[in-house]
């Protein structure tokens, strides 16, 4: 079957299994424009699949973490308290490189570790950068999340390299967000000054192989006790990646954070939450397309004119230009 171009061909496609067609879907996300758009309208369609977003410092372990979860993650959601639970007979990883401009395999070091699940049909594995998405890929990101979910993967984890704010902001574009950070001193505190502690629903001590983690614990433990926790408090797990050590304990807590979200009708309540700010984003991106677009040409320059000649000020030049 030859490879289409129509975004809705395409994603009857990939919903019978292509990947190929799943790819060529991201990719039009991932560069923006028109056919992105018309990838949205399609996706936009369908229920979205559960995400989990990784964040952390750079070498914390989230690749490895994200390698050791596709296999839990396979297992499903089980039922908890009546929450019914989900099957993931697929499971789709989106690593996030924000400061990469290439795309399709710039994490070269995530798909070395992550080749056992390479030729699993079942997984789906792909690093995404933002190559001209108007707004960048705090856009781009729930765009292809939901183009995942509309081809049927039930369930999604996200792995992004959480420094900026722009990183915290598309880390906790996920259902359940998971901060990932490792054993000793000041750990904690970094994370806290990143803005991590505020998204994190759940706590990761990875490397816990290493000295410092009952620091690192007392010190979150902390920092928690100060902040509001009502209705939920962030677990801190510990895990060694490396070998698998506290994996199927991670998974356990993200359904049981799953399970809570859904009990309390929050999880609907944040997803309505995040899509307003999205909203928000699509606009601001829309204006600062106009802006571009009002910011050049011949009127303008004659309005620059204007003010350098002080026959005009700024405010009624724009208001002209408007
Ligand atoms: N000792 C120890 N090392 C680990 C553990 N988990 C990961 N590592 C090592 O830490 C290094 C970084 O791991 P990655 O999984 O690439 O970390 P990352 O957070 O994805 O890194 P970036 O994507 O570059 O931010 C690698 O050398 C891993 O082998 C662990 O539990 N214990
Ligand atoms: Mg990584």
């Amino acid at each position: 079957m030859a490879l289409s171009r129509q975004p809705d061909e395409l994603i009857e496609q990939a919903r019978q299994g292509s990947r190929t067609a799943l790819a060529r879907l991201l990719t039009m996300v991932e560069r923006g424009g028109s056919e992105s758009e018309a990838v949205a309208s399609l996706s936009y369609l369908e229920s979205p699949p559960y995400s989990v977003g990784l964040t952390g410092a750079p070498g914390a372990g989230k690749s490895t973490l994200t390698d050791r979860l596709i296999t839990a993650a396979r297992t499903g959601f089980p039922e908890i308290d009546g929450v019914a639970g989900l099957e993931n007979d697929q499971v789709a990883v989106l690593a996030i490189d924000p400061s990469s401009p290439f795309t399709g395999g710039a994490i070269l070091g995530d798909r070395i570790r992550m080749q056992e699940h390479a030729t699993d049909p079942t997984i789906f594995i792909r690093s995404m950068a933002t190559r001209g998405h108007l707004g960048g890929l705090s856009l781009a990101v729930p765009d292809a999340i939901r183009v995942l979910g509309a081809i049927g993967m039930p369930t999604v984890l996200v792995e992004t390299v959480g420094v900026g704010q722009m990183e915290v902001e598309v880390a906790s574009a996920a259902d359940t967000t998971v901060v990932v950070m490792n054993p000793g001193w000041g750990d904690a505190m970094q994370a806290n000054k990143a803005g991590l502690l505020e998204i994190a629903d759940i706590f990761v001590i990875n490397k816990a192989d290493r000295p410092g983690v009952r620091e690192t614990r007392r010190d979150l433990e902390q920092m928690l006790d100060l902040s509001n926790t009502d209705d939920w408090r962030p677990p801190i797990v510990e895990t060694i990646a490396h070998d698998g050590t506290g994996l199927d304990e991670m998974w356990a807590t993200i359904a049981q954070h799953r399970a809570s979200l859904i009990a309390r009708h929050e999880l609907e309540a944040r997803r309505a939450r995040r899509l307003a700010e999205e909203l928000r984003r699509v606009v601001a991106a829309q204006l600062a397309d106009q802006v571009e677009k009002v910011a050049g040409g011949e009127a303008f320059n004659a309005q620059v004119e204007a003010l350098v000649a002080r026959r005009i000020d700024p405010y009624r030049a724009a208001k002209a230009l408007i």
